[in-house]
């Protein structure tokens, strides 16, 4: 029996070690790693956090790893900083010293409660409920209120019994049906420390002045396990999309259903593209996958924007001539990042968007405009000269396919083209802008591109006579040639709309034409 016991702690021992031997690392104290004899192996640090449930007041400490991959800064952990650590809910300390050295680390609280584990507390609890009453032990006369606690007591433990065990059991279920994420996270990901204290932007930008490519996936889970959902705000083709908050700040979160994991895990992978982030591209924030035991969700949360999609702020609302010029040009100039190869170590690959349209831009508190729904985006793979994924030819919204997609004459050896039928679309969403552009109390009503030619969810086909075959526009009124600004903006959207492909203006050119349209309006005042 003891030399089969010394026998298996022997073998662990050696696996830990070689485990060790793989990653050089240090060996910290886990209270989640009951199968290797409580031990994680780190490249970074070990830690021990303390926390308090708020709504519980249930304080746990955890003992953990903290690899240097989930490091982050990259440089060195803001978990561990002296300076950024001190929240009311949660306390870390880090150490690598010695092996095991976060054993002994006893991190406290900075708003002194009670500083005792989950099992004190429930042990407290008990004692508690008993009559504190030493010289009545023998006596029969109890108050009716000590006679309600004894009675109580019993039910109160059970009931407490109950729910712990409960709640193991749905840990345990909810553990078997985790997708395989990545192994070794899975470790340390239910509760990773993220500290207070610390907004969103803050985070995000700490870590994208080096790679622009976002949060660390790990850093990711936990905020998306945090984050609470509040209202629905809109469905789509692939899913809900919610008002959620974290930490008291607004995020909008897209749930697929498991059914379109490739969709969720391609628009994820779009949106950490290196140097992707811009002012007018929607701020990514994380993506989740979250599992209920019998069902798993797939999460992308961005940036929230009260005001909407561009097609709900524009059925809402007019904008002005300065606000038609702001609006466009935050749209041209985020379109121009998103086609923009950068090279270099930190480049980023040219991206065409493919799915552009009012109801794919959010438009922003002060009326500039962020692109978003990158799900169907391309990246050009300059090595190769070719698409980064397997093609579906004609993908994206049927009434703002440009001629060549609707016709699927459109070369997809050559990146350009992509670019071209986005550069199309973007003249059809200029056209929607400007019919609300009101000038002197003159504007019209909020409609839809060719929403006078098809029906409201037109086919493939009746697009295509009356894009390629009739070649028809959107209308452009009379009443645009008499303002400058409007004036400018109907030149523009033509040269968009070119059958001819190769003839249309480049997202940079209509950025460079409108910025100067804005100086000159400017000037005018
Ligand atoms: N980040 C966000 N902030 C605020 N509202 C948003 C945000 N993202 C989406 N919405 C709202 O949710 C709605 C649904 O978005 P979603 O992208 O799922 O569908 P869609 O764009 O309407 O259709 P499609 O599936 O064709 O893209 C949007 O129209 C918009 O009103
Ligand atoms: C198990 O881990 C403890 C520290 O948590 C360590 O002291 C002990 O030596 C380990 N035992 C074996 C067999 O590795
Ligand atoms: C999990 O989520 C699905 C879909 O939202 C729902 O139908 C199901 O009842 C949920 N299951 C549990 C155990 O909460
Ligand atoms: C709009 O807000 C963004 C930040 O969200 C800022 O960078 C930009 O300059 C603002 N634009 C205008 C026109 O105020
Ligand atoms: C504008 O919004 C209203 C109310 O939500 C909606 O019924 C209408 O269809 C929208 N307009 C267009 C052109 O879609
Ligand atoms: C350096 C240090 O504090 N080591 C401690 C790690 O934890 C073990 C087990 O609790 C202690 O025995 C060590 O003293
Ligand atoms: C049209 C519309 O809803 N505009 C709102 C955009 O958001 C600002 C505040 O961020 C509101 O004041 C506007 O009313
Ligand atoms: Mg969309």
């Amino acid at each position: 029996m003891s030399s089969y016991r010394s026998s298996v702690l022997l073998s662990l021992t050696l696996l830990i070690y070689l485990h060790r031997g793989t990653v050089h690392g240090l060996l910290c104290h886990c209270d989640i790693c009951a199968d290797r004899n409580f031990t994680c192996v780190t490249d970074g640090y070990c830690f021990t956090s303390t926390s308090l449930q708020k709504d519980t007041g249930v304080i746990t400490r955890a003992y953990r790893c903290l690899n240097k991959k989930n490091f982050f800064p990259r440089e060195f952990p803001i978990e561990c900083s002296v300076y950024s650590r001190q929240t009311p809910e949660m306390q870390v300390e880090c150490c690598n010293n010695s092996d095991w050295c976060n054993s002994s680390l006893v991190p406290s609280l900075a708003t002194p409660i009670t500083t005792t584990t989950t099992t004190t507390t429930t042990t407290t609890i008990h004692t508690s409920l008993m009559p504190e009453n030493p010289q009545g032990q023998g006596t029969v006369s109890l108050g009716t209120w000590e006679l309600a606690l004894v009675i109580a007591s019993p039910i109160v433990i059970v009931c407490i019994i109950v729910t712990v065990a409960y709640s193991l059991w749905q840990q345990h279920s909810r553990r078997k049906h985790q997708l395989p994420y990545r192994s070794e996270d899975s470790i340390e990901a239910p509760d990773h420390p993220i500290l207070g204290g610390v907004s969103l932007r803050d985070m995000i930008e700490m870590t994208t002045s080096g790679s622009g490519s976002g949060l660390p996936l790990l850093v990711q889970r936990s905020i998306a396990r945090q984050i609470q959902l509040v209202e629905i705000i809109g469905k789509g083709r692939f899913g809900e999309v919610w008002r959620g908050r974290w930490r008291g700040e607004n995020v909008a979160v897209k749930i697929f259903s498991s059914r379109e994991e490739r969709s969720w895990f391609r628009e994820a992978e779009i949106y950490q593209t290196v140097m992707l982030r811009h002012d007018n591209i929607l701020g990514f924030i994380a993506a989740d996958n979250k599992d209920n035991g019998t069902w798993t969700q797939l999460w992308l949360i961005t940036d929230y924007h009260e005001n909407g999609s561009l097609f709900d702020y524009l059925n809402r609302s007019t904008v002005d001539t300065t606000g038609m010029i702001r609006m466009t040009l935050s749209i041209a100039t985020g379109l121009a990042h998103l086609h923009m190869e950068i090279v270099g170590t930190q480049g980023k690959p040219a991206i065409a968007h493919r799915d552009l349209k009012s109801k794919n831009i959010l438009v922003k508190s002060n009326t500039t405009c962020a692109i978003g729904d990158l799900g169907l985006a391309v990246r050009h793979d300059v090595a190769t000269d070719t698409v980064d994924i397997p093609l579906n030819n004609r993908v994206g919204t049927k009434r703002y396919m440009a001629p060549e997609v609707l016709e699927e004459l459109i070369n997809i050896n050559h990146f350009d083209s992509f670019k071209r039928a986005d550069v199309y679309a973007l003249g059809l969403i200029f056209w929607e802008i400007a019919r609300r552009c009101n000038v002197g109390g003159i504007y019209d009503d909020y409609q839809l591109p060719f929403y006078d030619m098809v029906q409201s969810d037109p086919t493939i086909e009746e697009m295509r006579k009356v894009v390629c075959l009739d070649r028809q526009r959107p209308s452009i009124p009379n009443r645009w040639q008499s303002n400058e600004a409007l004036h400018v903006m109907s030149k523009v959207m033509k040269e968009c709309w070119y059958q001819n492909a190769a003839a249309r203006l480049t997202a940079l050119r209509i950025k460079k034409t409108l910025a100067n349209l804005g100086a000159a309006e400017d000037l005018k005042i």
